[in-house]
């Protein structure tokens, strides 16, 4: 076949729809040219020396990618063969080869060996995980178009523990899951088909990641039950093949929950021998379980205060069982009290985890990690590293990331967490000593990942460069945004230089600009913290007892966590740090919210004052974002279709979401300080007409609460059986334009819309949508973009609404814009 023809068909082939299942494991065929220098740089057989299932799954995965990305199939063979081969073998299997590395457990080796005339491809590690990890290594090296002809490549993890958290219900839901139910669960058992478990405990090992923990932190004391041993096998034989350790989040109760004993008292003798005989009945079932996550003591799990024990007792019965059995305990620092009187100025959230675990450094036993957030409250937009990490000298710690984006747009928005990540591991704790930053501190590295059973695992494409980035750091924390960055978008999308460098630039501008529409200055994620963590809703952390505060008011805004003057929280680190965040000259203007209470008319760094900053910022993000959706436009025909379109709409919806952010909180601020915006935007839209001002059919105007959640404060809502109507004239300059409606969509119908102007149907759509909300809301605030519309003076535009279910085709606005 001429090779043009070829070049045509395999470009085809790659540009065919794809689900997002393989994430970045595509093993996608290279081009023609690439794929015959690696035919002659790979040896053609492949032998796989140790007898271990570890080893075996590295052949296969071996075999598979060769055989996707180059079009050729590897020959398996036994022992050393005598022609040029693909080996792989555990450092003490090759003890005759002369071939000694200085690695850690898992870490491996990729090394071109010449022996007896051949040409070996070495795949060996001290361990056969450490195989397993260099075969994918070895495959996403040839997937980077790498040379692979004279290899020495030693690699080992920076961290031994590298785990995934998933927070599934045993009844299959999943909390703060987006990318569908659960891959585990399902009505109290695990799946019949636990094909995905597998597939995911690839998808890990890819990263070197080697544990996971299957339930909820948030645990059913059902997990320690006799009857659910067999299921949690189940699990653990899915995960075995990829080197991956099922692990359990339980609850500290337990002991009398399900064991039956009057108390779960730490320190009653009974309670430990209950921990010892349950552990010892589950290892016997899965020799190799990783161990516990306890969430103990926090919002709303019981713990040892209900006898006055500490953390530590805790901890350490149950890490006592678990010790025989080489078994660890992940005891989470994430405990805090969700009924603090917010009127008490000293009183701080953030503070929690130093003053609960700080005075118990050194009482943990040694399989005792006590697993920290990266920042002292709660996987917010922008926090500072959580001081504990600087705090305990004495005790093993593991940073604890979130990777599903709860506070980070819910895989509804594109927000790239690396470069979020890196901040925290890069900062120096100045623990005892310079250098001393996070990631030199932490023995593991824990990501709460929450995949699903969507085809995609995340909910949205570009998520899942999150799970990568996490994977990719836990090994080595030294890697940059960047390089991660651009390392998955080529094996998920390919190496398009246009594609590559378009959906890197997106990644890398993310976090910013979703801290600019949602939170800056370190004021946190502005949404709705009592209800889905998700919409817009200013006022939602004020008041009341969970901590979340900015206490912005007319006069400013910021918590004051000075040592001088306000809650103390910044003695908690170091004195080198604390210097630079006490004094309000020094603090970065990022966090100068979280750290410092200042009138709106401080000056910032940059020159600006925090209002008018506040106020840019919005307007910066949202107008990033409608960037985001002009740059993934280029990229249409250079990606698979299906995928440029489900992207696309994800991003059309994050433009509109954006707007929805911008305008809320800008206007928020504005009533609240009564500081115009010097630039005239904020609280001015021209073009737009406000439903309720409109000539209403049916619909009736309704209060949003909270207020900034629409424009005006108000709706219009439908709440008639029948077909309600919104009406205008038009009155601008003829032209064309694009017509934009501001409509409301809940998870509770399903409601038709149609426009019409100058008397021509121009659309209609139903409002189908599945946004975390039932209620008129900043969540459920939607935008409809119709373009090419020619009005003349005195046209009529009408918006007609059919409720659907619960759902009341309720409207915002119209806003019209001239075509240029
Ligand atoms: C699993 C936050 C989340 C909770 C989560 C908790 C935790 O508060 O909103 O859903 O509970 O963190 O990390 O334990």
């Amino acid at each position: 076949m001429p090779s043009k023809i070829l070049c045509a068909l395999i470009a085809a082939m790659s540009l065919q729809a794809e689900t997002g299942y393989d994430a970045w494991l595509r093993y996608a065929p290279l081009g023609d040219r690439v794929q015959r220098q690696y035919r002659e740089a790979l040896p053609g057989v492949i032998a796989a020396l140790d007898d271990s299932v570890l080893t075996a799954s590295a052949r296969a995965e071996l075999i598979r990618g060769v055989r996707g990305m180059i079009g050729a199939t590897l020959r398996i063979e036994s022992g050393v063969p005598s022609q040029n081969a693909i080996i792989l073998a555990t450092l003490p299997r090759l003890k005759d080869w002369g071939l000694t590395a200085n690695l850690n457990d898992d870490g491996y080796w990729l090394k071109t060996v010449a022996k007896n005339g051949h040409r070996y491809t070495v795949v060996t590690a001290p361990n056969d995980r450490g195989v397993l990890y260099g075969a994918f290594a070895l495959l996403r090296k040839i997937s980077l178009g790498e040379p692979v002809s004279d290899l020495d490549q030693r690699q080992s993890p920076r961290a031994p523990l590298r785990w995934v958290n998933q927070w599934d219900n045993l009844d299959g839901r999943i909390e703060r899951g987006y990318g569908g139910r659960s891959i585990f669960w399902e009505n109290q058992h695990a799946r019949d088909d636990l094909s995905r478990v597998s597939d995911y405990g690839r998808l890990l090992a890819s990263l070197g990641i080697n544990g996971c923990s299957i339930n909820n932190v948030n645990a059913n004391p059902r997990i320690l039950a006799s009857d659910m041993i067999p299921q949690v096998v189940r699990i653990a034989e899915a995960m075995r093949p990829w080197g991956v350790r099922v692990a359990l989040s339980i609850d500290f109760g337990s002991p009398q929950s399900i064991g039956g004993l009057s108390t779960f008292d730490p320190l009653d003798p009974k309670v430990a021998v209950w921990w010892r005989s349950k552990v010892d009945e589950l290892y016997k079932a899965v020799p190799d379980l990783g161990g516990f996550v306890l969430k103990a003591d926090s919002e709303g799990r019981v713990g040892p205060s209900t006898y006055g024990r500490t953390h530590a007792d805790a901890a350490n019965v149950v890490g006592r069982a678990l010790k025989p059995h080489g078994g660890w305990i992940f005891y989470r620092g994430f405990v805090y009290d969700h009924h603090m009187d917010w009127n008490n100025p000293k009183n701080d959230r953030a503070r929690a985890a130093y003053d609960n675990f700080k005075p118990l450094d050194g009482k943990f036993d040694e399989n005792v990690i006590v697993q920290i957030k990266n920042g002292p409250i709660d996987f917010q937009v922008r926090e500072p590293a959580s001081p504990l990490f600087g705090a305990l000298e004495r005790t093993s710690e593991a940073i604890e990331l979130q990777i599903t984006q709860e506070y980070m747009g819910q895989a509804r928005h594109t927000v790239f967490l690396v470069p979020m990540w890196k901040e925290t591991l890069d900062f120096d704790m100045h623990a005892g000593r310079a250098g001393t930053p996070v990631k030199s501190l932490v023995r593991g590295f824990v990501g709460v990942a929450n995949v699903g059973l969507d085809q995609n695992w995340m909910g949205n494409h570009l998520s899942q460069a999150n799970l990568y980035g996490f994977g990719r750091l836990a090994w080595d924390p030294d890697l940059s945004s960047r390089r991660i960055a651009e390392e998955w978008t080529r094996l998920t999308f390919g190496d398009d230089l246009k594609v590559v460098d378009t959906i890197t630039g997106i990644q890398l501008r993310s976090w910013r600009t979703y801290e600019n529409y949602t939170g800056p200055l370190g004021l946190q994620t502005l949404t709705d913290i009592t209800g889905n963590h998700y919409g817009v809703n200013v006022e939602a952390s004020e008041r009341n007892g969970w901590g979340q505060w900015h206490r912005a008011d007319a006069q400013g805004v910021g918590m004051d966590r000075t040592v001088a003057t306000g809650t103390g929280y910044i003695g908690q680190y170091s004195p080198e740090v604390a210097k630079m965040y006490e004094s309000l000259s020094n603090c970065p203007d990022d966090l100068l919210l979280f750290m410092h209470h200042v009138p709106y008319t401080y000056k910032l760094h940059s020159g600006k004052t925090v209002i008018q900053s506040i106020y840019d910022s919005h307007y910066d993000g949202a107008q990033a974002v409608t960037e985001y959706v002009r740059e993934w436009k280029l990229l249409q025909g250079r990606i698979d279709d299906a995928r440029y379109r489900e992207v696309l709409a994800q991003l059309e919806y994050q433009d509109g979401q954006a707007e929805v952010w911008r305008d809320a909180v800008t206007n928020w601020f504005l009533r609240e300080s009564g500081i115009p915006d010097e630039k005239g935007r904020v609280g001015h839209h021209p073009g737009r007409i406000e439903a309720e001002s409109m000539k209403l059919d049916g619909y009736v105007p309704k209060d949003v609460i909270p207020w900034e959640a629409a424009s005006g404060g108000k709706a219009v809502e439908c709440t008639a059986a029948r077909m309600c109507a919104a009406t205008t004239r038009f009155g601008g300059a003829p032209a064309r334009y694009t017509i934009r409606v501001r409509y409301f969509d809940q998870d509770d119908g399903v409601s038709h819309f149609r426009v019409i102007a100058a008397g021509r149907v121009i659309d209609q759509w139903d409002a189908a949508e599945h946004p975390p909300t039932v209620k008129v809301d900043a969540s459920s605030s939607m935008r409809r973009t119709i373009s090419g519309i020619d009005l003349h003076a005195g046209d009529e535009i009408r918006i007609e609404g059919m409720p659907g279910g619960s759902e009341t085709a309720a409207l915002d606005y119209i806003e019209l814009e001239a075509e240029r």
